[in-house]
């Protein structure tokens, strides 16, 4: 790879676009770290290029490189609140495209939004076989701003090309290749296999610039059929339907109409709420696994890990830990116990393979690493254990104990628990700096969120690992302080007392699950409620009123007494027909509450979500207060990421923030 890296250069000596020349070939080199985003000065660095080198009469052609780990992966996010500086992306774009040479992107890392677009500018585009393509702009509420909609299908086909810009995500090299948007993958030096693309391609005539490509344009019926589709998975989102409106045009009319129309559409989006709203998500997932209060702090290293408990928690995370690559020792109580752990977790490996996301082969090698076995002596040698026993303070003292004899005095000892509080769970823990929280969410092995939970006793280091674990898993982690229920679940139980407020007001169950889901959460509380089990929060209520606590009878409760749990007993809030998982108003229900709801009360759907995203935004200000989350942009988060709360909207923390800066 040409240019200097970020690490070793003064800063001065560090073009943001540089130019070399091997023999008839120009070589430039963007170095723009850490991504090589658009920023203004790449964008000036790269028009003042193609000035230079047209004008120089010894270069036939332009290899466009980039130093660091990617290529140029998007326009730079942070300007996107401020006012455009020129020269414009479409125009740099449009200057690459018009160069009196022609120009050949040569692509490593990630070519994403902006940076794919400068590569369509350039007359061919060549990959390293593990690049990455794509035009993520829909994950920020935009559409592609500078003719990515609209020289994408001139490669690909508008098919294929719905699917990339409508989705955002992106495809590797190979793939790429095989659906036209590049030209070739290219194996070993990327630069110099680059240039041989160019001496060779100099040898015939050129293809035409992308934008005098034709595009053929599907039927009527295939736009209908696309935005049904688009509209149903976009739950709310825009900018997929707006991105969708872009293809069309881009098919239907002239090359300068449907960019001049791409991009009215794209500058109408970035100011819009959605836009900012995802921006403000999009800096929060990359801050998380690399907080400031930690950056001074090494994790320990992560070499070996053991998982006690095979039930559903328990196997969920083992297979996320072999997922990332990591040995494991599942330690069960007794043989038939190890046994339906290991079944747990190759139908959790089966299932990847059905979903295409496993080979079998592979499969049979993530089982392979998994040591399951009643002997904790197994543990001796692991650096983290992961407790996800019953939740229950005995049975999980119980297992500290024996950890606490087998364990190296450095291992990092974690429990998964979700309600109890972890300073009980580590009373008598010899060494207790290395104990802390670790909270999964189910399936462990694909909800992103882990809230770490430190005590007063955790270490810098251990919460480093902590956050050290949820790099290696590719999840989001959340900093919580100690508290019934932590951030999220305890935003939860707010959530859920509220919707039974409204349902004792007279609000229709269904009309408050269908409020939410317009909202664009996953779902309404009363069906995931239906899904999960009435009874986990139930017996925790009962578990409290034995200790003494005075917890209020719920309506939940009423109708768990009368065996509705969910989902399982065949009705909870909902009537359930057998095999059928679609929710039907229940007349049992009605008639078990009766006494509790007062005469119907009129509310509307906007109306019903406002008042339950405020209450869970009031919660989250408690929490911020009592010091349990670190920022509002974190309980965000763990909302997104734990609950289903709807990305486009930025969090109940966000949306509360916007609605009280336009309130005044
Ligand atoms: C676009 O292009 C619009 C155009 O169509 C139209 C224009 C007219 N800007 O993720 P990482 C920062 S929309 C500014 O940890 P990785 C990030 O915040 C854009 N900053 O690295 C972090 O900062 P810090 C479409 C950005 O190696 C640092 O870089 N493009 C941008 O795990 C490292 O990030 C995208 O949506 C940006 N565009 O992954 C691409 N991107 O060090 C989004 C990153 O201060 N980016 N930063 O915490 C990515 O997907 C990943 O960053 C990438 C690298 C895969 C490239």
């Amino acid at each position: 790879m040409t240019g200097t890296t970020a690490d070793t250069a003064p800063a001065a000596a560090r073009p943001v676009v540089a130019i070399d020349r091997h023999g008839d070939i120009a070589v430039v080199t963007v170095d723009n770290p850490p991504v090589n985003a658009l920023g203004q000065a790449l964008r000036q660095g790269l028009w003042d290029a193609v000035g230079t080198l047209d004008a120089d009469p010894r270069v036939r052609a332009v290899v466009l490189v980039c130093a660091g780990r990617t290529f140029i992966a998007g326009a730079d996010v942070t300007e996107f609140g401020k006012p455009p500086v020129p020269p414009h992306l479409p125009d740099v774009v449009a200057r690459i495209e018009g160069a009196a040479k022609p120009w050949i992107a040569a692509i490593h890392g990630s070519a994403l939004g902006g940076g794919l677009e400068v590569a369509m500018g350039c007359r061919f585009r060549v990959a390293a076989p593990d690049a990455a393509l794509g035009l993520p702009e829909v994950t920020l509420g935009i559409v592609p701003g500078a003719g990515g909609t609209v020289r994408t299908p001139r490669l690909t086909g508008v098919e294929a090309a719905v699917d990339l810009v409508t989705t955002g995500k992106p495809v590797r090299a190979p793939r790429a290749a095989a659906m036209g948007l590049i030209d070739a993958v290219v194996e070993g030096d990327l630069v110099e296999a680059a240039i041989a693309f160019a001496r060779e391609a100099l040898t015939r005539p050129l293809p035409p610039p992308v934008c005098q490509r034709p595009v053929a344009a599907p039927d009527a019926s295939f736009w209908t059929e696309q935005e049904r589709r688009i509209a149903k998975a976009a739950k709310g989102a825009v900018a997929p339907l707006r991105a969708l409106a872009c293809l069309r045009r881009a098919a239907e009319a002239s090359f300068d109409a449907a960019l001049a129309f791409e991009r009215e559409t794209f500058l109408d989006l970035r100011g819009s709420d959605q836009a900012a709203a995802l921006r403000a998500v999009f800096f929060a997932e990359r801050a998380a696994p690399r907080p400031a209060h930690l950056r001074d702090v090494a994790p320990l290293p992560l070499r070996r890990v053991g998982v006690v408990g095979g039930g559903t928690m328990g196997a969920g995370i083992a297979a996320a830990l072999r997922d990332a690559g990591l040995p494991v020792v599942l330690i069960e109580r007794d043989d038939a116990a190890v046994a339906r752990g290991l079944a747990n977790l190759t139908a959790l490996f089966d299932g990847s393979v059905r979903r295409g996301r496993l080979t079998p082969a592979q499969a049979e090698a993530r089982l392979a690493g998994v040591t399951a076995t009643t002997d904790y002596a197994a543990l001796a040698d692991a650096d983290l254990v992961i407790e996800a026993v019953f939740e229950e303070i005995g049975v999980k003292r119980a297992v500290f104990a024996d950890l606490g004899r087998v364990c190296r005095a450095d291992a990092v000892l974690a429990t998964n628990t979700s309600y109890l509080d972890p300073r009980l769970v580590a009373e008598g823990l010899p060494h207790p700096g290395r104990f802390i929280g670790l909270h999964f969410f189910s399936p462990a092995n694909v909800m992103t969120l882990l809230e770490i939970v430190p005590t007063p006793d955790t270490a810098p280091e251990t919460l480093a690992t902590g956050f050290a674990l949820a790099r290696a898993l590719n999840k989001i982690p959340v900093q919580a302080g100690i508290c019934e229920g932590f951030i999220g679940n305890r935003i939860l139980k707010r959530y859920r007392a509220a919707a039974e407020a409204l349902v004792r007001r007279g609000v229709p169950i269904a009309e408050i699950d269908a409020a939410m889901r317009g909202h664009g959460m996953a779902m309404g509380p009363f069906e995931a409620q239906d899904l999960g089990g009435l009874d986990i929060a139930f017996l925790q209520r009962e578990g409290a009123r034995q200790a003494g606590q005075d917890v209020p009878e719920t309506l939940g409760d009423i109708l768990v007494r009368a065996g509705r749990k969910g989902q399982k007993t065949g009705g909870g809030w909902y009537d359930y027909q057998p095999g059928d998982r679609r929710p039907q108003p229940s007349q049992a229900v009605t008639d078990l509450l009766a006494g509790q709801i007062a005469p119907g009360a009129a509310m509307d759907r906007a109306a019903i979500a406002d008042h339950l995203v405020a209450e869970m935004a009031a919660e989250g200000e408690a929490i911020l207060s009592e010091g349990i989350a670190r920022a509002p942009s974190d309980i965000d988060l763990v909302e997104i990421h734990g609950y289903g709360f709807p990305r486009w909207r930025g969090g109940p923390m966000f949306a509360a923030a916007r609605r009280a800066a336009v309130a005044g």
